[in-house]
């Protein structure tokens, strides 16, 4: 095992015992939600992993040092500070010689559950290819992860501040299973619905947990994108939720908003626009992705 990383005990028990764990990134709680609801939200996300009988582990880069699990106290740290960096595999470099404080992206925490041997990852949504990509050249390194390492990542499918066709595209090309959760649609984080149809329904985590196995006992490296839509009750209208999301690129345009800043620019933005709206069905969608997540490595360990 890499000797950079910190593992928390309930992790390591976890490792040794061959017992199922979940990695979780922290960008979410640092970039992707307001204080306080970030730690509330990273908390029962915890908690509902431990309730399906699997072991939590959040990852982030306190004061130059990987966590694989972090306390109570450094998630809190983690969801009040201020300058907690962003972290893809670009940053790591940076953020650990000079003993910074950093969350991982999707990008991030693949690399780091990698390196611990964890095969199962849950979050909001996954980075893409932006519209006007083939201008800004902005495709999140989050698909080059999923190309390359051997983690599953549970998500609510990607929202539609990205281009979604060119998204799909490129994971193709790059060899990702993209498996919808009960669904043929490739659902767009806020809501069910994006248009696109995807290849694969699968409809239990035992059927995903056998897939992901048949493809890693093959020796083929790369992760697999395990589309979760967000539950009926909580999904926001589609025309609705793409008004405001055109909108908030508009804004973004104009303050010349680039780079990693963008996606959590647009998070916020659209959170303002619906009154708070879509946080809530940010929170939803990821206790539906930790749920769901928990029961495939349950699964994925008695293969
Ligand atoms: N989508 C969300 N919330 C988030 C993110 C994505 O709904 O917080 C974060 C994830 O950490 C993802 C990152 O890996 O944004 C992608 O950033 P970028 O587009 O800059 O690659
Ligand atoms: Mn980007």
């Amino acid at each position: 095992m890499n000797s950079n990383l910190s593992i928390h005990p309930e992790v390591q028990n976890a490792r040794v015992n061959n017992l199922p764990i979940v990695a979780l990134e922290s960008t979410i709680i640092s970039h992707g939600m307001p204080y306080p609801e970030n730690i509330k939200m990273a908390l029962r996300v915890e908690e509902i992993i431990r309730a399906e009988g699997a072991v939590p582990a959040t990852i982030a880069i306190l004061n130059g040092q990987i966590k694989v699990g972090l306390t109570r106290d450094e998630l809190q740290e983690l969801a009040q500070s201020k300058d907690v960096l962003k972290v893809s595999k670009r940053d790591f470099g940076y953020v650990l010689s000079q003993k910074k404080t950093g969350a991982t992206t999707v990008s991030a925490t693949m690399l780091i559950a990698e390196m611990a041997g964890i095969k199962v990852f849950a979050t909001g949504g996954i980075g893409g290819v932006h519209r006007g990509a083939e201008k800004t050249f902005d495709i999140s390194r989050d698909l080059e992860e999923l190309a390359n390492v051997n983690v599953a990542v549970v998500c609510a499918g990607a929202k539609s501040i990205l281009d979604l066709g060119l998204t799909l595209e490129f994971l193709e090309t790059k060899g990702v299973e993209v498996l919808g959760y009960q669904t043929k649609e490739l659902p767009a984080f806020y809501s069910r619905e994006s248009g696109f149809d995807l290849d694969y329904q699968m409809d239990t985590p035992e059927d995903i947990a056998k897939l992901i196995h048949a493809k890693w006992s093959l020796g083929l490296s790369g992760g697999v994108v395990v589309a979760n839509p967000i539950p009926k009750k909580y999904s926001m209208d589609a025309q609705k939720i793409d008004q405001v999301i055109l909108e908030a690129l508009d804004k973004a345009q104009l303050l010349g908003i680039k780079g990693k800043e963008t996606t959590p620019f647009l998070l916020s933005k659209i959170k303002e626009l619906t009154q708070g709206d879509s946080l809530d069905a940010n929170l939803e969608l990821v206790f539906n992705n930790a749920k769901l997540a928990a029961q495939i490595a349950k699964f994925y360990v008695m293969i």
